[in-house]
């Protein structure tokens, strides 16, 4: 057993004592909350990444409200240009622009504030931010303006302006260099001794998101140049080589997002009811697979690309894509079993739930954290693996399913997980309360809760064949008609009631982060042991370990409890999962029998 961050840090040297750098000590502060020593060019470039993050995730939003408003058939609001229009600013605003900014705050964070490190190259982090800020505003004008309607995946022949890709490669170069300042970040901190031993866990979840993300930039600087310079008319690109590289940087961006959301798992789990680890070395591993076995994954994007052979498309997202799920298998068992453990630990004993009944529902980062474990697993998990499967990607491919599929995994897994962490960063990095207080405690209900109609309902839709990134269903300017199921209405409007619902949670939590970081109340003293309004309580209830903790510890790791061990709740839990997936799985080769009689 052991803590995923280390909260048991030694005051720094003082002057005199060896280890004390006068140059760099003037720019800490002291938390007043966790004791951690923040390094004020650390916290700036947190801060400033988080926020750009956010208005990123306002203008998405935005553009989701329209294109969900218009793929509801009853409705159809937008016009067939603005709709793919628009569907290529939601998916470049979401899914680049606000995941990769703050992913930039969880490297920085990371690898300063949890080692006590500082940031060891300041103004290199500027210049990233910089050219990361610049290329997204030219990549945003050129969708705006009508330029570059070649939705996120610009599959080439589509032709944007050559400088949309030129934004987009200002943004990745931008978003390497910091993963260099991440890597030395690391190296100073090791040799200045900030901490010992190995990294604590989740800063070893965000190096592997780090080190994939290098992977994954390389890919995208092997097609977005030669893509440039098509657009410039000096190349030629093949379609075929195209979507295969680009997946190779559009796939493998999926698990940084993954490896960083599980890193926040861990962190919110210690943070809000004192989580621990189980095991270190099998987390480690899971990491470890990761980056392993991620970039073949991207073949499933290629299911039914006819330049491809079965043999390729079968291993590489068979056995291969397994490794990846299996890592994110063994996190989804550690994380839920590492915070029973926790609750045992301090008492929460009561049958298999007890703990789970006690923890701190109105805690918005602990909701947001459970919410996103339980949504990314169920819903996001097991429809990825089913949809991943060559034989029934053909019978779902390029219909609703698949985006049923990933807005349950980087929305409601990874952005949830994100706003979760930000009810913490509001407090100790920016050291504000968080506004609109019971709002926010219902924030991660709402959003959730509106992901899971929406991304249920496009998978049944999907189900129907309904096909994704389609402006009109009902063919209404086509000489032939395609009839659709009735019950495809019903779906579309249920799809339309669940994205406005999760757009008003994003809507309130972009309201209460811009409130609080603005124009919020300063967070003044905290009083161990007293709820404040608008401070999350594992921050004025810090879990703390009772003194007979080992005692404790080998009386839940006793023998004598049987095969469930000291975590039956969770094993409990996981068994469920294992039945809804083998049930789902089964299901659709059941379905795809029905559809492809033999004999
Ligand atoms: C706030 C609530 C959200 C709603 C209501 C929403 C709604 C939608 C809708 C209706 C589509 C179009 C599906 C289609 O016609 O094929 C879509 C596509 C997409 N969304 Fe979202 N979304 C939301 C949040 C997000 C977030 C947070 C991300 C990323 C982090 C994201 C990433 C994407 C991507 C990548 C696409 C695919 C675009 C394409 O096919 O080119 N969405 N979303
Ligand atoms: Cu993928």
């Amino acid at each position: 057993m052991s803590y995923p961050i280390d909260t048991t840090r030694p005051a720094p040297p003082a002057a005199g004592e060896p280890g004390y750098r006068p140059d760099s000590q003037s720019r800490f502060r002291t938390c007043p909350v966790t004791s951690r020593r923040i390094h004020a060019q650390a916290e700036a470039a947190v801060k400033v990444n988080a926020v750009t993050a956010i208005v990123f995730l306002l203008v998405g939003t935005i553009a989701a409200v329209l294109i969900v408003l218009t793929r509801w058939q009853a409705v159809h609001l937008l016009s067939a240009t603005w709709f793919y229009r628009l569907l290529g600013v939601h998916a470049m605003s979401m899914l680049i622009f606000f995941i990769i900014f703050f992913e930039m705050a969880v490297l920085h964070f990371a690898s300063t504030v949890l080692i006590d490190a500082r940031n060891s190259a300041p103004k290199t982090s500027w210049v990233a931010y910089g050219l990361m800020l610049g290329g997204a505003l030219l990549v945003e004008s050129m969708m705006w303006g009508g330029k570059a309607d070649v939705l996120f995946t610009s599959y080439v022949p589509l032709r944007a302006d050559p400088l949309y890709y030129l934004g987009v490669i200002f943004f990745a170069v931008g978003a390497l260099i910091v993963t260099g300042v991440f890597f030395a970040n690391l190296v100073v901190a090791k040799r200045e001794r900030t901490y010992e031993g190995s990294l604590p866990l989740v800063v070893y979840g965000a190096a592997t998101a780090a080190i994939i993300a290098v992977i994954t930039l390389l890919h995208g600087a092997a097609i977005y140049i030669p893509t440039f310079l098509w657009s410039l008319g000096l190349m030629k690109v093949d379609p075929e080589v195209y979507r295969m590289v680009w997946w190779g940087l559009g796939h493998s961006s999926q698990q940084i997002n993954v490896a960083a959301m599980v890193a926040i798992w861990y962190m919110l789990g210690a943070l809000t009811i004192g989580a621990v680890v189980l095991n270190e070395k099998i987390s480690r591993s899971a990491f470890v697979l990761y980056i392993l076995f991620i970039s073949m994954a991207s073949a499933h994007h290629l299911l039914v690309d006819p330049g491809l052979g079965p043999a390729w498309k079968v291993v590489n997202t068979s056995y291969f894509m397994y490794m990846a799920v299996l890592a994110s298998m063994i996190h989804g068992f550690t994380v839920p079993a590492g915070m029973e453990l926790g609750m045992r630990l301090r008492g929460y004993t009561n049958g298999l739930f007890g703990w789970l009944r006690k923890a701190p529902w109105g805690d918005p980062g602990f909701s947001s954290l459970v919410l996103s474990v339980v949504v990314f697993g169920f819903v996001g998990g097991i429809t990825g693996v089913t949809i991943g499967t060559e034989q029934i990607n053909i019978i779902v491919h390029n219909t609703l399913r698949v985006p049923g599929h990933f807005h349950a995994t980087v929305v409601s897994g990874t952005a949830m997980a994100f706003m979760g962490a930000t009810y913490y960063l509001i407090p100790l990095i920016f050291q504000k309360r968080v506004a609109f207080w019971r709002a926010a405690k219902l924030q991660p209900y709402l959003f959730a809760g509106g992901m899971f109609i929406f991304t249920v309902s496009m998978t049944f839709a999907g189900n129907f064949g309904v096909p994704r990134r389609h402006w009109d269903i009902t063919f209404s300017q086509a000489p032939y008609s395609v009839p659709f199921n009735p019950i495809v209405d019903l779906l579309l409007a249920f799809v339309a009631l669940g994205g406005l619902l999760a757009a008003t949670g994003a809507f309130i939590f972009v309201g209460i982060a811009v409130k609080s970081v603005f124009f919020g109340q300063a967070l003044g003293p905290v009083t161990r042991g007293v709820a404040m309004v608008g401070v999350p309580q594992g921050i004025t209830h810090p879990p703390v370990h009772a003194a007979d903790v080992d005692q404790r510890n080998a009386e839940l790791h006793d023998a004598s409890r049987g095969i469930m061990g000291p975590a039956p709740g969770t094993i409990v839990l996981v068994l469920i999962f294992l039945a809804v997936f083998a049930l789902y799985f089964f299901s659709n080769w059941k379905i795809l029998s029905f559809l492809w009689r033999i004999g």
